[in-house]
Parts: structure tokens; sequence; C-alpha cells
């Protein structure tokens, strides 16, 4: 039997069952069912087969998993028209997922390798998502997710020839930014006024937070550090796509402008962020005229700060014909911050309490962190990896501990990792035996995620600890990625750069909620993000290019979630801040991890054997 009469009978088979449980009742109601036959069941039956909504690479690994109950032990991959059943596989055993009563068996039809638009077909089951399988297969996502941060810029505005139908006034100007009294000093004292404009909106809200722009600075920076000939030329259409410099560097450079601006000129500490006393409502930015604010500095922010400016002093110092004085300003900002730090080792942003002393109370994100070891090495690192000083050498030394986990925005340390094997070739000797420390830790942590692929339910390296499901979730999955990207580099082994695929197909719809969590790609989309654009601008998509925060069994918006497993506590829902907002650091993540696979594809060529 092939796969259309396989199709045609379970379309039968699927008839007869709900003609016979509606015998007799509304007959209009029947004509709905022979319509729509398959989209009326629950989130995980009415989509049983997940692919990867955007594709597969000719000559990669494509697996597609299956969530549905099966009758049969075979699949078809069927042209996207219906008509050409052009491949036909067995499915694999049954697997039960570890977090939840879902059962799965693996579609692998990695030995097909036709180019085109398809779709999956098995016997009893909805079809598959449509998908593609080119050799570009991530050209647009990447320059998608990366021109997702212009559509989050602030105080200025997004003009129709780059924002399409997305196009809006400019918001929050930022030119009068008061002294909240919590941040009152000598030098600026209750009353004074600021300018603060330019940065991207953190999230869903729109306030600018320096710890949460630090690891996201990182994360861009070091995608272009990594990948220099690649984004020397990809332009993502924005105003400065025709100028000299690469687009993913002015867009960094959009948010980097601002944080100069929240660096305090006459002491060098760094404002904790610049923010709104409360979160506004669900208005298109710059409708509300509530009081900006910057709060009180604090050494996270300082030392954030520190590493970004050391980084970016690092990358622009090769385009000073392009960009003059802006490395040495970096550098400078830089210093300045780390004798702030050295004077305010351990000042934190406790909201909770500073609520308690000024007024007005600010509400918004905290990003408060009391572990700030991980600061100290990430800021000495990239100073040390810059100016090649001793002394920040020693910082390093001090601060290094046993721990090796991904990063996040309270928890950078790995980013120091990665700068120092980045940058290993131009050290001096006596580091080489802390890069040496490194490098082995990494690959163990690197070689853990790739050791029970196969047993997961869903073969990806994500999800394979229930820890992996916290709130931005989706961006665990990407900094995965990256983590085994960078074994890559070190090893030159191709399995990591297949678990890093693992965890774009999850990202893309192999995941137990059959979602393509980026906005705009995928037919499985998210539409209505807490994302407050989005949701005020009258425009039926949303904004394209976002990660959304994903599955997060923590649920700590209160709303309504149709499932509750770690893996499916997701909800397409704009109440659902826990796992449905966007952010800056989740985004970039996926802009290094989407990328990294065009740009290996051509700088490595490994996808073209
Ligand atoms: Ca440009
Ligand atoms: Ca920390």
């Amino acid at each position: 039997m092939n796969c259309q009469q396989l199709y045609a009978q379970s379309l039968l088979f699927h008839l007869k069952k709900r003609i016979k449980f509606f015998r007799g009742k509304n007959i209009l109601f029947l004509c709905i069912l022979f319509a729509l036959p398959f989209t009326i069941t629950g989130q995980k039956l009415a989509d049983p087969i997940k692919v990867n909504q955007v594709g597969y690479y000719v000559n990669e690994p494509k697996i597609a998993v299956i969530t549905g109950k099966v009758t049969s032990g075979s699949f078809c991959v069927v042209s996207a028209d219906g008509k050409d059943t052009l491949y036909q596989g067995v499915l694999d055993n049954e697997k039960k997922s570890a977090y939840s009563s879902t059962f799965t068996r693996i579609a692998d039809f990695t030995s097909f390798k036709k180019t085109g638009s398809f779709i999956i077909r098995i016997h009893g089951l909805k079809q598959s998502f449509p998908f593609q399988i080119k050799n570009d297969i991530y050209n647009e996502l990447g320059k998608a997710v990366l021109k997702g941060f212009y559509y989050q810029r602030s105080s200025m505005p997004l003009d129709e020839n780059f924002a399409g139908k997305w196009n809006r006034p400019a918001g929050h100007p930022d030119a009068v930014v008061l002294i909240h009294p919590s941040a009152v000093t000598d030098d600026r004292p209750a009353g004074t006024i600021i300018s603060s404009p330019g940065g991207w909106y953190d999230a869903g809200d729109y306030n600018k937070y320096i710890v949460n722009s630090g690891i996201t600075m990182s994360t861009l920076l070091s995608a272009y550090e990594d990948f220099p000939a690649y984004y020397d030329t990809l332009q993502t259409n924005i105003p400065e796509s025709n100028d000299k410099i690469p687009d993913i560097l002015n867009e960094v450079l959009y948010n980097l402008r601002w944080m100069f601006t929240m660096q305090d000129p006459f002491d060098g500490g760094v404002y904790h962020k610049c923010t709104n006393a409360e979160f506004g409502g669900m208005a298109m930015p710059g409708i509300t005229k509530a009081p900006r604010y910057v709060v009180q500095k604090s050494t996270a922010a300082t030392l954030d700060f520190a590493a970004v400016m050391a980084q970016a002093g690092r990358i622009f110092k090769k385009m000073k014909n392009e960009l003059p004085r802006l490395a040495d300003s970096c550098l400078k900002a830089s210093a300045n911050a780390w004798y702030w730090a050295l004077k305010h080792p351990d000042v934190q942003y406790d909201q909770a309490i500073l609520n308690k002393e000024y007024k007005p109370a600010i509400m918004t994100g905290a990003y408060g962190d009391k572990q700030l070891e991980d600061e100290w090495m990430w800021a000495a690192t990239e100073m040390f990896v810059t100016s090649k000083n001793k002394m920040y050498f020693e910082v390093i030394e001090q601060n290094i501990n046993d721990s090796v986990t991904l990063p996040s925005w309270s928890s950078v340390r790995m980013l120091a990792y990665y700068t120092m094997l980045r940058c290993e070739n131009n050290l001096p000797k006596y580091a080489r035996e802390m890069v040496q420390l490194m490098e082995r830790r990494m690959l163990k942590l690197a070689d853990e995620y790739l050791a029970n692929v196969s047993s997961n339910a869903f073969a990806t390296v994500m999800g394979q600890s229930k820890k992996d499901f916290v709130w931005g979730s989706n961006a665990v999955a990407a900094n995965q990625g990256i983590l085994l990207i960078n074994a890559y580099f070190l090893t030159g082994e191709r399995k990591y750069i297949l678990g890093a695929m693992s965890n774009l197909d999850y990202l893309l719809g192999r995941n137990a909620t059959g979602y393509c969590f980026v906005t705009g790609f995928g037919t499985k989309s998210p539409m209505h993000p807490h994302h407050r654009p989005s949701i005020a601008d009258g425009i039926d998509e949303p904004v394209p290019g976002l990660l959304v925060g994903g599955p997060n069994p923590g649920r700590q918006d209160k709303c309504k979630y149709p499932f509750t497993d770690p893996e499916t506590s997701y909800v397409d829902s704009d109440c659902a801040y826990a796992s449905n907002e966007i952010a800056i650091n989740w985004n970039a993540p996926m802009v290094y991890l989407v990328n990294a696979m065009e740009a290996m594809k051509y700088e490595l060529g490994f996808l073209w054997k």
C-alpha cells in the first residue's frame, strides 16, 4: 500500500468513527467534520507528527517525532501537494518521555536527499506540517532572528522600508531620564536629568536593563568573533545595511551607544536599568508618558558593562576607519567601570529593600543577582584577553571555581570560557594551563549532553534533564547548541554539530508542543506572544523573528495552560509571560545558533559532503 492509499484509508477510518459517533446528530456539524477531519482533537493529538517546520539540510540528519498512537510501523515522505510519495521508512521502537505520559516514535528519513517541500504521512494520523529540504535552509531564519533586534529598538521610528507592516513611530526618546533617589550622588543630586536614548527594549516590556544587555551583547559579539567572514556580508535590511559595518555590528552598536549613557561619568559606576516605575499597559511604545528613571548602580551591572566594553573594544579596534575613536572609548569605559567595581565589589540590586527606602517604588524586572564571582571572572577575562594585562588574569584565577554551567543572565562564567578558548592563540604562555583546564571542563559538559540523545523521547540534546525546562527554556536549548559548537571548534568532531542541530529541530517544531517557537516561521507558530507592540499594533501577525520563552512548568504568570508537564507547559497566549514572552537574551543565542549553521556551511564546508 502506498502512502496515498494509506492516507485515504486513514481518512476513511477517522470519518467512519466520527460518523458512527455523530449518527443522528446535527448534519451541518457533520459537514464541518468532513471539511476539517483532524483538527478538533487536543493539542497533542491534533499535530502528532512533529517536524522541524522550517526544514532540513540536504545532507544532514532528518528526523520527525510521532506522538500519536500509531497502528502502522511505517511512514512516508510525500510532496507538499500530496501527490507524490517519494520515500517510505520504518518507525523506530516506541519510547516513553521521561516527564510525561507521552509516547514517541522516531521517523528517520536522513537518507532522503531530494530538495523541495514535503510532508510526512502515517496511517491513522493527521499529516505533518510542511517542511523544506534545501542547502541554505536557515538563510532566511538567520537574518530574521537578527532583524528581531531592530524591531526592539527604542527611541527611533521603524520605517516601512525596513519594518514593513510593523512600521511604527519612535517610542521612548529617553532624552529626559531622572536619577532615581536610589541612585543619587553628590555629582548627580536629586532632580538631576540625564539623557539615555537608544538601545533595545529588553523583552515584551519597554524597559532597558544593563545586566540582561550584558549576556545578549556578549552572545552577538561572540557570534561575530567566531564567524566574521560570514557576518561581514550578512545583510538584514536595516537603515545601516549599506554602510561599511556588518549589520550584526550595526545592531550591537545601537545598544552599545545606549550602554555608554548608563555609566556615571563622574565615578564609572553603571546604573542597573533605565525604567518606568511600573510596567506599562499593553500599548504601543511612546504612548505612555510615565517618567523614566535610572536606578541604583550595581556591581553586577558594572562588571557586565566592563566585560561588554572590553569585548567591543577588541572588535571595533579593527574598524578604526569606519568608527574612529570608538574602540578607545570602549576600553576607557571598561576600565572606569572596573575601577568602580573594585571600590564597590558587592553592591547588589535588591529591589525589595530599595523600595522600602526610596520612592517611587520600582516594580519592573529586578535582574537581581547575589552571586558575583562569575561576573568578576567574565569581566576580568574580557579585559585580560583584550589587554593581556596580568592583573586581570590574577582575578580570573581567584574566581574560577568548579562550577561549569550554561550561561544565563545571572550566570556568566561560561562566557569567559568561550572567550578564553576563542582567543587562546593570542594569550601569554602563563595562561595556557588554565585554558586547557577550561577545555577539559567544557568538553565534559558537551559529552554529557550528547551521551543520552538516543534515549531521549524526542532525540534532542534539549530536554534530557527536567532542569532544562526553566523560564526561558528555549534559550537553554539555544545555549546548549552554542556550547556544542564550541566543543566542535575544539575537537573538529562532527557529532557536536549534530547535537546542536538536534536542538534547532527542537526549537523549530520537533518538541512536545509541536510549536515552531520563532514568530513568523513554521505553520504552527506563536501568534500571541507577550510582547506589547505585537499586542497593540492591530496587525494579526506578531512582529517576526522573535523566539518565545518556551515550556516552563513554573507557570509564574498563573495563566490557563492546556498542558502542564515540563515539556508541554507552554501556551500561545499574550497573558503567558512565563512561557510566551520574548527577550533579547533569548533571541541572541538563537541568532548565534541558526547563523552558525549557515556560516559553517560556507567556512568549513562540512554540510556539502
Ligand atoms: Ca551595515
Ligand atoms: Ca552571577
